[in-house]
């Protein structure tokens, strides 16, 4: 047995953002009428898990042991009832029924939400269609009144932009997390469930709060133990799904490709087989018998290792819409990763390219996809770096699904050891204009249907989630996985807004702890690009782990991830007219922009360009001194970041200062370790010296 950590579940760490503190009497007095009388209308499970949520709310709000009434009255001034209710209401009372005159429904869809103070009577309205939307309201409710807002002015109407606003956990039965950096997984444990389904449910009120409407609970690398989740050990799954049901938030699962083979003995996993459309067909039929609104499979299929329908010679939409096909009479969904590129290349080729490889393997098979098959497409052509161009495959596939893939875990941006914090990076991911439609196609209007007309679209993510007390090993990491589902459900938030409300939400209206951290926050990713590979090149990680520097580490590798350093100069030619025609994927503007170096931006002309060291860039800098200096501030910065850290002394919780000042000190190591190697080793080998002679080993 594998021992269990010790968690204080009242702990501050643990409750996250909703810790729900103490309201200051000011706003109480201010708002004393309207929070005294609150009633909630409803009985499914998921108003059962809305009730829950307002007692633990309100009591700490109020700092009294609140509950709520069994039988509402009139008298009463924040009314929680979905639509249906009150219109149930309004039929015996014709003061609603002027009131529900006033709400727009129709523009409702059906998890969106309205929240609405009605001054004449002094009454606020938590509604909307369903109970999902419901239990949205609820939550939107919750943070107006956490960061103490003006109840009275409250007029919102709110429809997430995204159908699909999902996690993907990597997680395996052992309770290792593949890439988790904040310890073992909250699900499992030697092949079994974990006893500690509290802090599953916890887990779920946090998913909710932020919108999170889809998870997948185990590793795409799905091996021995894991195949079995579709099988006999299908029990997990259903404890799982009954917990995450209360909070509007549907199961997935990875599944094994060739499960057929490895559950059944099948001697093929063919797409093309009968045997194996039936296998999956009883199978699926099987799933949902047991868990009746079971939201599909994920698949990673003919990628790093895993199996898939190239083995018989098949296309992947072969491969997708046989599964697709078996989920389709219940509505399931099946999601199928584009991580799919030769893993075994060989670096002395240079005519083969990595980030080509989505593109060439996927975009000749638009149109060929079932409806319910869904492309889950990384948010770059490589592989989560700190800093790379967007997919070229967004936009090209108008007959087909598409879903934004981002890493909330930080595997190759620190660790939850370094604070990284990645919604500007997404916020320029999604914002990215495609040109697909012309100007203004960026990639956030692709997945969300719209630009298409689609309606199995969306965002997934790579969660950052273990069973360390603060969830996410670093406390600020949790500000990637509350952003994360808020930019889910609207792209359009800036990353200022969504760092603000995470802020208030976790550490109160204290003006100083709110300066502090908006700096901390908005700028740690560029800190951290500063201090590790420039210029868009990636990687120069250690293998395997992938955390600190080894400017060489996957350069002489299989994985087709290389620098191409030498005395001259340094990056990969991926134009049209030199190199290896990656700039060519992109629609016109784009690919324009990137095919010579004068038009590229200077943050990713390594990505896309060989150049001098001696190259001068758009910043006036040549790529030589732009390494010498970014590495030197990048450091600096980070004792910055510490310095802002230490005026929060005594202003925020201690335990989460302490968590994060140790983490502070670690990123100062690390970030000095990267500084040294990458400026000595390009020192060395371009024998150029740094114009103000800063100490280089
Ligand atoms: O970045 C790579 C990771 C693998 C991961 C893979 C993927 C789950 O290093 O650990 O496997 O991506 O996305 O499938």
């Amino acid at each position: 047995m594998s021992e269990t950590k010790m968690v204080d579940k009242s702990s501050k760490s643990y409750q996250a953002w909703l810790s729900y503190s103490q309201l200051n009497d000011k706003y109480l007095n201010k708002f004393n009428d309207l929070l005294n009388k609150i009633s909630l209308f409803g009985s499914s499970a998921i108003t059962g898990s809305i009730r829950e949520e307002l007692d633990r709310a309100f009591s700490r709000f109020l700092d009294t042991d609140f509950t709520f009434k069994i039988s509402p009255d009139a008298e009463d001034e924040i009314i929680f009832a979905a639509q249906s209710d009150l219109e149930a209401i309004a039929a015996a009372d014709d003061q609603m029924q002027e009131l529900l005159k006033e709400i727009n429904f129709e523009d409702l869809n059906t998890e969106g939400y309205i929240l609405k103070y009605f001054q004449e009577n002094n009454l606020l309205l938590v509604t909307a269609k369903t109970d999902k939307g419901f239990l949205y309201g609820t939550f939107a409710l919750l943070k107006e009144i956490q960061q103490e807002n003006n109840l009275k002015e409250l007029d919102i109407l709110s429809n997430p932009k995204n159908n699909l606003r999902m996690l993907n956990h990597w997680d395996n039965l052992d309770g290792s997390i593949e890439r988790g950096y904040a310890g073992q997984s909250i699900f499992y444990q030697d092949n079994n469930l974990r006893n500690d389904l509290k802090r599953i449910k916890d887990y779920a009120r946090m998913l909710a709060s932020i919108g999170i409407n889809a998870l997948s609970i185990n590793n795409v690398n799905v091996s021995y133990e894991e195949t079995r989740l579709i099988d006999d050990k299908i029990e997990m799954v259903i404890t799982i799904s009954d917990i995450l049901r209360d909070y509007g938030i549907t199961t997935y699962l990875s599944a094994n490709y060739a499960s057929p083979m490895q559950l059944s003995n099948l001697d093929t996993a063919d797409p093309l087989a009968e045997k194996v459309k039936l296998w999956w067909q009883e199978k699926v039929a099987e799933i949902y018998e047991a868990i009746p609104d079971f939201g599909g499979f994920v698949v990673k299929a003919d990628s790093e290792g895993r199996p898939g329908p190239f083995t018989y010679n098949r296309t992947h939409a072969d491969g997708a819409n046989m599964m697709a096909e078996a989920l389709e009479p219940y509505g399931g969904l099946l999601i199928w990763r584009c991580f799919v590129y030769n893993c075994q290349q060989d670096w002395r080729d240079k005519e083969t390219d990595r980030a080509r490889a989505a593109y060439d393997n996927f975009k000749g098979l638009d149109g060929e996809f079932k409806d319910n098959v869904l492309l889950q497409i990384k948010n770059g052509p490589m592989d989560f770096q700190v800093r790379e161009p967007v997919t070229p495959l967004f936009g090209v596939m108008p007959e087909t699904n598409q879903v934004l893939e981002l890493q909330v875990t930080q595997e190759y941006t620190g660790q939850q050891k370094d604070l990284c914090y990645l919604i500007p990076q997404w916020k320029k991911i999604t914002d990215f204009d495609t040109y697909a439609q012309g100007e203004s196609t960026p990639v956030k209007r692709i997945v969300d249907g719209s630009t298409y007309n689609q309606e199995n679209t969306g965002f997934a993510a790579v969660v950052n989630v273990g069973d360390d007390e603060n969830w996410t090993g670093h406390h600020l990491a949790q500000a990637n996985f509350y952003g994360y589902g808020r930019l889910a459900w609207n792209p359009d938030l800036s990353a200022v807004e969504i760092t603000e409300e995470w802020i208030k939400m976790t550490f109160g209206q204290d003006q100083k702890v709110m300066e502090s951290l908006l700096r901390m926050l908005l700028y740690s990713w560029t800190i951290y690009e500063d201090y590790t590979s420039p210029l868009g090149i990636g990687w120069m990680v250690n293998p395997g782990h992938h955390y600190g520097v080894n400017v060489n580490g996957y350069e002489y590798s299989r994985w087709g991830t290389y620098h191409r350093a030498d005395h001259q100069g340094i990056g990969v030619d991926r134009s049209v007219a030199t190199g290896t025609g990656y700039a060519g994927q992109y629609f016109e503007e784009n690919a324009k922009k990137y095919e010579t170096a004068e038009n590229c931006p200077d943050e990713l002309l390594l990505f896309f360009h060989h150049v001098h060291y001696t190259y001068e860039l758009d910043s006036g800098k040549t790529v030589i001194q732009h390494i010498y200096d970014s590495h030197f501030r990048g450091v600096a910065a980070v004792k910055e970041l510490q310095g802002y850290w230490e005026k929060l002394e005594g202003k925020v919780d201690e335990g989460i200062y302490k968590n994060v000042e140790e983490r502070l000190e670690m990123q100062l190591e690390n970030a000095i370790e990267w500084r040294d190697q990458v400026n000595t080793y390009f020192h060395r080998i371009s024998g150029i010296e740094d114009e103000f002679e800063r100490e280089i080993y």
